[in-house]
């Protein structure tokens, strides 16, 4: 007899999916740039107004919103007393003029797809082996505060949370005095898994995340939906070139540490490696502070922010320890110094491939086009899939384009997104992950 048709627990409707897209108009206007993007850093006051949209929707759909103790925000939907939570969601948080996309569209999808599962529940009760969470993790961009994925990092155990507490941004503003600026802060653990976890609290059973590719492969192959059955590696770190201050007009070159020049090489060995080991390695100097910065004076610092990424970790090492060499050569020749700061690193990791096999048959039962995409970039989900089985999957973007104002990824690609997600996790609140 053929395999019993799995009967969708979602059905797709058009009314759902207009009021996802309605939403997700209101939610780019917080923190709107004027070429469309959002400037939304983590718990900036724009950061802050749409977590506040965010917990009223949820409230008004009688979900109970709770922050843990860095600021990770939660919806939380019981429908087994004291069973294990399915995690859904992603970040609110953006990159300075970023897109509206990356991150808070894997928000709201979970909202959308955890509202529809809880309507189907009401219809179907006694179905569900597991309640239901969306989650909207603090700062994963890492742009005002430092690391990246620091909320997921924190709940997964990977980052001490003191640590992450006292972060401070550019102006010596700490997450701890940002988060509670804006009573987002609170003072237990919602969720009870990671090492570091204190207080009584729910326990996980697994997580979904929905998240913009952020490359090409889906937009150049015309496919609907992409599932991550793997992560790059990364490699991130602070240097700093440390040379002296000196007169740029009355100095003689023989006789300075120009610590600019020095980190000019430092920039230019990045794309030359990157260049060498072609489409395996991306490399990338992102952020660079010169000091004193001033137009006579020869930088005496320069503190950089690198970023290496690769298919293999083994080349990934071989990439680093050459860069290494090349610090050296730059140490003599420039005559300065290159020290290594804090660091932020994780392996190629694959997600459980059960995981990906129950997306693969939703896509199919929804009769959606898809394809397997490894990640270069990080996102919470990197963090996640090390604690509890996690799904990761993608919609297009056009072009590839992201952490940009002209992030875009279609309406059509958005909805089907939100019904691919719902079904899945529907499966996984069923017990089926
Ligand atoms: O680091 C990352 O790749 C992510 O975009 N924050
Ligand atoms: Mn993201
Ligand atoms: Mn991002």
């Amino acid at each position: 007899m053929a395999a019993e048709q799995k009967r969708l627990r979602i059905v797709p409707d058009q009314a759902a999916n207009a009021a996802f897209l309605d939403d997700f108009v209101v939610m780019s206007g917080f923190g709107v740039t004027p070429a469309g993007g959002v400037e939304r850093q983590a718990a900036t006051a724009a950061d802050a107004e749409n977590r506040r949209w965010l917990a009223e929707w949820l409230s008004d759909r009688g979900f109970t919103v709770r922050y843990d103790r860095v600021g990770n925000m939660f919806g939380l939907h019981e429908l087994v007393p004291g069973a294990p939570y399915v995690l859904a969601g992603s970040h609110l948080d953006s990159q300075p003029r970023g897109g509206r996309f990356d991150g808070a569209y894997g928000v709201l999808a979970a909202a959308h797809a955890a509202d529809r599962l809880r309507r189907y529940h009401l219809d179907n009760p006694g179905r569900a082996v597991h309640n239901i969470a969306v989650v909207n993790w603090f700062n994963e961009e890492g742009s005002r505060f430092k690391p990246s994925m620091q909320g997921s990092g924190v709940f997964t155990g990977k980052i001490d949370l003191a640590a992450a507490l006292a972060t401070e941004d550019g102006d010596g503003v700490s997450v701890a005095e940002a988060l509670g600026s804006w009573d987002m802060l609170g003072d237990t653990d919602v969720f009870a898994v990671g090492p570091q976890h204190t207080s009584p609290g729910h326990t996980v059973a697994s997580y979904a995340e929905i998240h913009i590719e952020q490359g090409r492969e889906l937009d150049k192959a015309g496919v609907d939906i992409g599932v991550v059955p793997s992560t790059w590696g990364a490699d991130k770190y602070e240097i700093s070139v440390i040379g002296a201050q000196s007169h740029t007009g009355a100095t003689a070159i023989a006789d300075r540490q120009d610590a600019l020049y020095g980190a000019a090489r430092v920039v230019v060995a990045l794309r030359e490696l990157a260049d060498e080991y072609g489409d395996d390695l991306h490399t990338s100097c992102g952020q660079l502070n010169v000091y004193p910065n001033s137009p006579v004076v020869v930088a005496r610092e320069v503190n950089m922010h690198l970023d290496l990424r690769s298919s293999s970790d083994e080349l990934l090492e071989e990439a680093a320890a050459k860069l290494a060499r090349t610090f050296a050569e730059i140490e003599l020749s420039a005559d300065v110094e290159i020290e290594r700061r804090f660091a932020h690193t994780w392996k190629g990791h694959t997600y459980q491939p059960e995981g990906v096999a129950l997306a693969e048959d939703v896509i199919d039962e929804l009769g959606l086009s898809r394809m397997r995409v490894r990640t270069r970039a990080g996102h919470d989900s990197t963090n996640m899939k090390d604690l509890v089985p996690t799904v990761m999957l993608f919609v297009p973007s056009v072009d590839g384009v992201s952490h940009a104002e002209n992030e875009l990824t279609l309406d059509d690609d958005l909805i089907a997104g939100v019904d691919v997600l719902s079904e899945t996790m529907a499966r996984m609140v069923e017990g089926e992950l």
